[in-house]
């Protein structure tokens, strides 16, 4: 089941290891653009789990009814391995580092376990909002995409987003010794991170903050990073 093998895509399904039974294996239900699907997909990739992909827009005004018999809030993404179905990123990371082989995710000692929850809910509690919905998608997304941006929203994202970053700066552990390892709080926080610094102002921002930004520069290099990363038309 474990064992990461570099990506190769068929039709919606993504091949991560074992060459196992894929009526067996979990199926993420996303969105190619959510920062939230790539979560779960980085941490699929981390643990070395391979997964079939259902592609969802959750902004569109046709989600489906299935969809929402699967997510009653009509987000991405869903989990689904075999009959148990799973919404919520922090549970579906959760899930898969504890369900599959594969290397852990989480620390054992009850401060480290504390602490990579502590950002797992910054970023859910006061990140992705200013971050993502209004730095990215009015500095990045929108544009590229032709959509109409409001300036105002990158302003007031990248004010709130101070305090995040002042805030992550103290938390974070640099990947600065050989034992260092991923804990779902690095694969929760470094998309989150990515999208940020994919806006001229965020990666700007980010500079400003060492030990964050060394962070990310290592998370970005991650082989799973980059070949989840999603790309923009
Ligand atoms: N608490 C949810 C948040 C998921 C979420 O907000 N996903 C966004 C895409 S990144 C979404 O589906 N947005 C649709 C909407 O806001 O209507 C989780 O952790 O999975």
């Amino acid at each position: 089941m474990c064992g990461l093998r570099l990506e190769a895509r068929q039709a919606n399904r993504v091949e991560g290891g074992g060459g196992g039974d894929s009526a067996m294996e979990p199926v993420l239900h996303g969105y190619r653009h959510s920062v939230y699907a790539w979560i779960a997909r980085l941490v699929l990739r981390e643990k070395g789990v391979a997964h079939g992909w259902r592609e969802v827009d959750p902004f569109s005004p046709f989600v489906p009814d299935h969809y929402r018999a699967l997510h009653p809030f009509g987000r991405v993404p869903v989990l689904v391995h075999r009959e148990f179905v799973l919404y919520e990123t922090c549970a579906i990371a959760r899930y898969v580092d504890e369900a599959f082989e594969g290397p852990a995710l989480q620390p054992a000692g009850a401060r480290e376990r504390a602490r990579m929850q502590q950002i797992v809910s910054i970023v859910d509690s006061y990140a992705y909002r200013p971050m993502v919905r209004q730095v990215y998608t009015h500095s990045v997304f929108r544009p590229r995409l032709g959509r109409a941006a409001d300036p105002a929203e990158v302003v007031a994202g990248l004010a709130a987003a101070r305090t995040v970053l002042g805030a992550l700066e103290r938390l974070v552990a640099p990947p600065d010794s050989p034992r260092w390892a991923p804990t779902l709080a690095d694969l929760h926080l470094a998309p989150l991170m990515g999208y940020f610094a994919d806006a001229a102002e965020g990666h700007a921002l980010l500079a400003t903050y060492p030990r964050l930004a060394a962070w990310f520069a290592a998370m970005a290099a991650r082989e799973a990073y980059r070949a989840t990363e999603p790309r923009l038309p």
